[in-house]
């Protein structure tokens, strides 16, 4: 096998080439991921004068996240489409010669930026009954580029060295547990006190967490999810599974939490007396 040192699983299988079908697919759900960052920013934009100001932060953190993930992953696609080439002989899309080889490490740097702001975001919606803002601040902000950056280490070895990625996996699933264990308080203490709509939206917003959260660390260990061993799958399968299971994660942790957060801050909004549907008439 050629030596590709610590290029990541998806140049391997380039070597040997994918088919049309998994070429495409990549390429598709690729694409789709930006496009839907670029029209979820429209709906943060123009639902945001539906909450009372107090709550617009975190609109305007979603436009935040909106546009850093656009960017990184219209680069993350155009990565994939110039790293692999097709060669007529063989009818397959191979690892191009000279190019730049594919890295899923946009991904991980447009984390160092959303993380946090995902974490900060419901902050600003909820209302902490005990613990105190700063100190849940700083613990998010901490553990997220904590976990993030041990993971982003930990990616180089997937080939190559697999003690050390499932060492530096390890080492970054700590952090990913701190970080549930204090959405799991903030939430809770959200819901006290909250017209009952606004903690079903809290509630579902915990499930969306847990569920979107977890796809993270599923498609980095994707290579291994697929051989059931600890020699990873130089699989066209595992590849396209990994970019399907990232974007689908990215929509659900990205927009649609975005969404649960609107809604729940309409609900409280409307609660505290701020109408949406009469600022509008003439009286
Ligand atoms: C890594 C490394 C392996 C172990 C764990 C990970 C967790 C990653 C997560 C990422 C979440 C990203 C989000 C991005 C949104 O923009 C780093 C893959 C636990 C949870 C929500």
């Amino acid at each position: 096998m050629n030596n590709l040192g610590n290029a990541t699983f998806e140049n391997y299988v380039g070597l040997t080439g994918y088919s049309e079908m998994a070429y495409q697919m990549s390429a598709h759900v690729l694409t789709l991921g930006y496009a839907i960052m670029l029209a979820s920013l429209l709906y943060f934009i123009l639902t945001i004068k539906t909450v009372s100001p107090k709550y617009r932060i975190s609109s305007v953190l979603s436009v935040v996240v909106m546009v850093s993930a656009a960017l990184l992953l219209f680069v993350q696609a155009n990565n994939w489409t110039s790293s692999m080439v097709f060669d007529a002989g063989t009818n397959r899309y191979m690892l191009g010669d000279g190019n730049d080889l594919f890295n899923n490490g946009y991904r991980y740097l447009n984390w160092l930026i959303d993380v946090p702001m995902l974490l900060f975001q419901i902050l600003f919606v909820v209302t902490l009954k005990r613990s105190s803002f700063s100190s849940v601040r700083n613990g998010f902000w901490f553990s997220g580029v904590a976990m993030i950056v041990t993971g982003y280490i930990g990616q180089y070895y997937e080939v190559t060295n697999p003690t050390l990625f499932f060492i530096w996996g390890a080492i970054s699933t700590v952090f990913f547990f701190h970080i549930l264990y204090l959405m799991k308080k903030v939430i809770d203490e959200g819901k006290e006190g909250v017209p009952p709509k606004a903690a079903k939206y809290l509630g579902t917003i915990w499930t969306l967490f847990l569920v979107s959260w977890m796809l993270y660390p599923g498609a980095y260990l994707m290579p291994y999810l697929f051989s059931f061993s600890l020699e990873p799958a130089l699989s066209e399968t595992a590849v396209v599974a990994r970019h399907i299971t990232y974007t689908v994660a990215d929509v659900a942790s990205k927009v649609i939490y975005g969404i649960f957060l609107t809604l729940t801050a309409q609900e409280l909004s409307n609660a505290e007396g701020f109408d949406y549907d009469k600022l509008d008439t003439v009286s």
